[in-house]
């Protein structure tokens, strides 16, 4: 009988960050339980572990409080993240201040110097939500994320739409060093079979 030896699969550490009410539980549950849940204000921290495709690393994945008392302690949790994720409601434009604000606290940071961020733009059911493009400019994501990889994904963690390919764009951006990803969009640019609205999603990644 035949043993296989497969090589212990890699595990990664994955922040997810954002303004409470954003939905960064909402949407880890719809992604790891398919699961809507009636959340409560997480005080503390919520962990779970997301299986990914064989050749990638599993996620660990750190859904932190967002509420301002709970800010201040984000930064225990930056040493070990290979990746951020930061959850933006794209419905509510009254915060949008207070969102750009933490966000660029929190890219400042050394200890997440080039480290990947996905800004997930949730929230894109609710009728008014802001488009991605719009949250890109309003969030001013060109200029705070020079020196990482980063896309802008829109998504519902209310349907689901949009969560998966979230986080398979973070698993490719911590796996695919920075120049990489520049020659692969330049690749990818000139590639005739490319469609439009995917150059444009390809391009949302360019620093
Ligand atoms: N319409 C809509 N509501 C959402 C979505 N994601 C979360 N919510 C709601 O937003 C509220 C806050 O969500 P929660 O996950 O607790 O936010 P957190 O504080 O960032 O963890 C809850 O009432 C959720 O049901 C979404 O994609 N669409
Ligand atoms: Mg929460």
């Amino acid at each position: 009988m035949g043993v296989h030896k497969s090589k212990p699969k890699t595990q990664a550490q994955v922040l997810i960050l954002g303004l409470d009410g954003s939905g960064k539980s909402t949407l880890l549950y719809k992604l790891k339980y398919n699961e809507s849940v009636v959340t409560v204000p997480t005080v503390g921290f919520n962990v779970e572990m997301l299986e990914t495709d064989r050749s990638s690393p599993s996620l660990t994945v750190w859904d932190v409080g967002g509420q301002k008392r709970m800010r201040p302690h984000w930064k225990h949790y930056y040493a070990d993240a290979a990746g951020l994720v930061f959850v933006v409601d794209s419905g509510d434009q009254t915060r949008l201040e207070e969102t750009r604000k933490e966000l660029h606290r929190v890219l400042r940071c050394e200890s997440l110097r080039g480290v990947p961020v996905v800004v997930l733009a949730n929230k894109q059911d609710l009728s008014g939500a802001l488009s991605p493009d719009a949250l890109c400019l309003k969030l001013d994501l060109r200029r705070v994320c020079v020196g990482r990889g980063w896309f802008i994904q829109p998504c519902s963690a209310a349907t689901g739409m949009g969560l998966e390919e979230g986080f398979r764009r973070m698993v490719y951006l911590m796996k695919t060093p920075l120049k990489q990803t520049q020659e692969d969009i330049k690749v990818k640019m000139k590639s005739k079979c490319f469609s439009v609205p995917k150059v444009k999603e390809v391009f949302m990644c360019s620093r």
